[in-house]
């Protein structure tokens, strides 16, 4: 795979301040594919710098510009699609086809959307005797995860820019070269230098530094809810501004109503989608007592299914982790009707795709993130007892609702504690808001909702 030695800076590709690299392997035979600095404190400064010396500059650029640097880079991205899903496959282990339909369309879309926004929305407004200016926040420090490499950057930078930020960005060590090709595409596309730099690095070491900036006016974050805590402390102490996009723990409730079959393999196929690598997966199944049973076997045979097709998950530390759960899942009482955890494969960091029946809510795995292709089965008596139980977790990111009737699903969805439902399957819509409730996060993202997330507002009285 390409790699680029250096870090992506001030509009051209430079060498790290020092010599630490990083090694990127392929999760499916684990070999090294490709190496990348391991950026330190000084590299994130020097990217700081470049982004506030660029801000002011293109801050002022008419939106009309920013769009159209935006719509260049949208096209950028679509040209190499087939690199963007061949990088993903390589550095994420997820089937080429996976990447090809999510991991590189999604964030094409997502940059088209937000070459139109930058061009539409309104950065100013009469209110009575007030003008007011919707201005950029400033520099941007955008650290984000492995799950979705290049979406979670797009979504991130792709408003920062809309709105006139600069953006220093410091992607997972998992996958840093989706997030080269990204900054090559981001080249490309003409935009100028510095308003986009690019420092790999480790995330205690780059992504700290680059937290702890003080040139820094936004850290928007996403990944685990430990750090996502952490970084929330050291901005509230600087009075830094955050967005936090953290775990789920997702309910997808079928309501008696429901078509079963369809509700339940939809709901495998999400759970399995991406190797369970998915924030807003809807890992808890809640079905009515009556129907639990051949809910359980329909989600087993469907489970069944999947064998190790769905991908391994990203590294070593994630496949014993997501072992650890099922370990953990069989000694609290539940009960294993697929998968298991033994390795379907000796090579790669491969998870059976795995259902628990009997789960109740205080299980450890009915209450925490697990991250792997893992689907916990659980038991409800009535509507006001799926509805404790959907929303007694700490998370609150998204969900889902099954009924025979789209409003009676639509009135369970508005009692939910959670920023996304989808109502008897939904569909993915760019311009929706993500984001979470409770300790799922702060702020959202996508669409209009999202380029907010980078703006400040001035009001001017006369
Ligand atoms: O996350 P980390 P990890 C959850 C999921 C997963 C768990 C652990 O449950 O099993 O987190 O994954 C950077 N200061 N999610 O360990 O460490 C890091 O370099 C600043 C949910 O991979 O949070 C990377 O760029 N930055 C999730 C990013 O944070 C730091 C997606 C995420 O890594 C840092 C991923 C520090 N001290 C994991 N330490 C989602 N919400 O989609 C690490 N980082």
């Amino acid at each position: 795979m390409k790699a680029h030695d250096g870090i992506y800076l001030d509009g051209a590709w430079r060498p790290a301040a020092g010599q630490d690299v990083i090694e990127v392997l392929d999760p499916v035979d684990e070999q090294v594919i490709g190496r990348v600095p391991a950026g330190g404190a000084d590299d994130v400064d020097a990217a700081v710098r470049a982004a506030r010396a660029a801000l002011p500059g293109w801050a002022a650029t008419p939106p009309a510009e920013r769009a159209a640097r935006l719509s260049a880079l949208r096209d950028v991205l679509a040209a190499r699609k087939d690199e963007i899903a061949e990088t993903v496959t390589a550095e994420l282990g997820s089937p080429l086809a996976f990447s090809q339909a999510v991991h590189a369309a999604v964030p094409i879309a997502v940059a088209g959307s937000y070459a139109e926004l930058a061009a539409t929305h309104s950065f100013e407004e009469r209110i009575g005797n007030s003008t007011v200016l919707h201005e950029p926040v400033g520099v941007v420090g955008a650290i984000t995860p492995w799950n979705y490499p290049l979406h979670q950057i797009v979504a991130k930078v792709a408003p920062a820019l809309a709105a006139g930020c600069t953006v220093v960005l410091k992607p997972a060590e998992d996958t840093p070269l989706t997030a080269q090709l990204f900054a090559e595409a981001v080249h490309e596309a003409g935009v100028p230098a510095g308003v986009f730099n690019l420092v790999t690095g480790l995330g205690p070491v780059a992504g700290q530094a680059l937290a702890e900036h003080p040139g820094v006016d936004l850290v928007s974050f996403t990944g685990s809810t430990a750090v996502g805590k952490r970084i929330a402390a050291t901005a509230g102490a600087a009075v830094k501004k955050v967005a936090l996009e953290l775990g789920g723990k997702s309910a997808n409730v079928i309501l008696p109503s429901a078509d079963l079959a369809r509700a339940v393999n939809v709901g495998v196929a999400n759970v399995m989608s991406n190797s369970g690598q998915t924030c807003s997966a809807w890992t808890r199944m809640l079905v009515h007592r009556d129907r639990y049973e051949e809910a359980v076997g329909l989600a087993a045979a469907a489970a069944a299914k999947y064998g190790d097709r769905i991908g391994p998950v990203v590294n070593a530390r994630q496949r014993d982790r997501v072992r650890g759960y099922i370990e953990q899942g069989v000694a609290e009482g539940a009960t294993l009707v697929a998968g298991g955890p033994e390795a379907p494969r000796e090579q790669g960091y491969f998870v059976s795709p795995t259902v628990f029946s009997d789960v109740t809510p205080d299980m450890t795995i009915a209450q925490e993130e697990i991250f792997g292709p893992v689907l916990s089965v659980l038991r409800y008596e009535d509507e006001d007892d799926a509805l404790r139980i959907a929303n007694g977790t700490v998370y609150g990111l998204a969900g889902a609702v099954w009924a025979g009737d789209e409003a009676e699903a639509v009135a369970f969805a508005r009692r939910m504690d959670t920023g996304q439902v989808d109502i008897n399957g939904g569909r993915f819509n760019p311009l929706a808001p993500f984001g979470g409730y409770k300790q799922s996060g702060v702020g959202r993202e996508l669409g209009a909702h999202g380029l907010t997330e980078y703006l400040q507002t001035k009001s001017l009285q006369f």
